[in-house]
């Protein structure tokens, strides 16, 4: 028999409740990633197959189903019978699906609170969901009294369900530890398995609404190679003659890190893209000085070669970027992010720096470091973007 083929993608809650029931039943199952940011799930062939076109979705030898919460029934009912997964006794197993049902109002309240900042209608979740949603977890809490587990005593397939789809409003910043309840149940789970994955998952669903543009751009291209930036009306604007410049209703502003740091505090106060704190928005600058010097270390090398017709990148320059990046990388020991545990506009800023060297052909991948961080924001909004710009970069001093 063929290993379950399982249709998945870590930023859907419902998805990393199979996910977490997948681990903990230890099943060999092999994992189809559908990028949903990307539509993936429209493609024909999926829709063949699942014409709701969901993930969580899974074949196991022929048999097709979806709806997550049926999916993990299925999988220990099939493949573990007799698991206190999901307990055979009638009144047991009647809890536990009280338990998905209850998973699936709250994983709908979210996924409307959060569709309305996804689409860009609204900047932030509408009170009246944000009441519904804790009107739900105060239930869940009540249930919770005297319990370790979310229908008793026993781990079953409710709590994967339902961490799963709480893990996410943790991310996303909702103050869910008020709920002692809750919380305690929280960190109790923090020990079974796919307990990681899970929480990579709801980070990166989080980190993507929280860093979603709410505020629309009217973006000018200006060609560079044709001089577009020196024309008279531009340089009145920037005499630098710069790109990125913006103009904010009648306020210009060049230099793209202030320019990151503007668009935050001005747009979206209090994100932490560009943390208030003293401290921690420090470090953040520090990095973006740093980037700044990554930058102009990029420039000595492109210069020559665009402007003198050079052809080979003198070893200096080379050794200038790459220490660096050596100090980036031994800043980011241990850090998920360049200035700590949460993203913000110093990854950003070298993201776009950082992407053209290894376009370039730059040996990044022996920096650790870095490249696990640059694998962690290639699910951020952008990331396919500003690659592109990269390789056509990277194309031009290449070729
Ligand atoms: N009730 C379903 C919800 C599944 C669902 O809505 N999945 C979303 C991701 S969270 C999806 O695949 N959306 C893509 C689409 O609808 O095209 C379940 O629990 O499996």
């Amino acid at each position: 028999m063929a290993p379950i083929k399982f249709y998945h993608n870590f930023l859907s809650g419902p998805s990393r409740g199979v996910l977490l029931t997948i681990r903990s039943l230890n099943l060999d199952v092999e994992i189809e990633t559908l990028d949903l940011l990307k539509q993936a799930q429209l493609a024909p062939e999926f829709v063949k197959i699942n014409p709701q076109h969901t993930v969580p979705t899974i074949d196991d030898n022929g048999f097709v189903l979806w709806e997550s919460r049926a999916i993990v029934s299925y999988l220990v009912s099939a493949k573990a019978p007799g698991s206190s997964l999901y307990p055979t006794d009638v009144k047991k197993r009647a809890l536990v699906d009280a338990r998905l049902y209850l998973d699936q109002s709250l994983q709908l309240v979210m996924s409307s609170a959060v569709y309305v900042i996804f689409t860009g209608e609204a900047t932030k979740i509408p009170v009246d969901k944000k009441q519904k949603l804790f009107q739900i977890l105060e239930h869940f809490n009540t249930f919770l009294e005297g319990k370790k587990y979310a229908a008793g005593d026993e781990l079953t397939v409710a709590d994967l369900a339902l961490l799963g789809t709480i893990s996410t409003l943790y991310e996303l910043g909702a103050n869910v530890s008020k709920y002692t309840n809750i919380d305690a149940w929280y960190k109790r789970l923090e020990s079974i398995p796919g307990h990681h994955e899970n929480l990579e998952g709801a980070k990166a669903l989080a980190q993507y609404i929280i860093t979603k543009p709410n505020f629309n751009a009217n973006i000018e291209v200006l060609d560079l190679f044709n001089k577009a930036q020196l024309s008279p009306e531009f340089v009145k604007k920037n005499p630098q003659h710069t790109v990125p410049t913006i103009e904010d209703n009648g306020f210009i502003l060049w230099e793209s890190r202030a320019i990151a740091s503007y668009l935050v505090s001005a747009k979206a106060p209090g994100s932490s893209l560009y943390p208030t704190d003293p401290k921690k928005k420090a470090i953040v600058d520090a990095r973006l000085y740093l980037d700044q010097a990554l930058q102009l270390a990029l420039s000595a090398i492109v210069f020559p070669i665009h402007t003198q017709g050079a052809t080979t990148i003198e070893k200096d320059k080379k050794d200038k970027a790459y220490q660096i990046l050596e100090n980036l990388n031994t800043f980011m020991e241990g850090k998920p992010y360049a200035a700590g545990n949460e993203l913000t506009i110093a990854d950003l800023a070298l993201l776009a720096t950082i992407s053209s060297l290894y376009e370039m052909g730059a040996n990044i991948p022996k920096f650790k470091n870095i490249m696990s961080w640059y694998k962690k924001l290639e699910s951020i909004p952008g990331f396919k973007e500003n690659g592109e710009g990269a390789k056509g970069l990277g194309d031009y001093i290449l070729l």
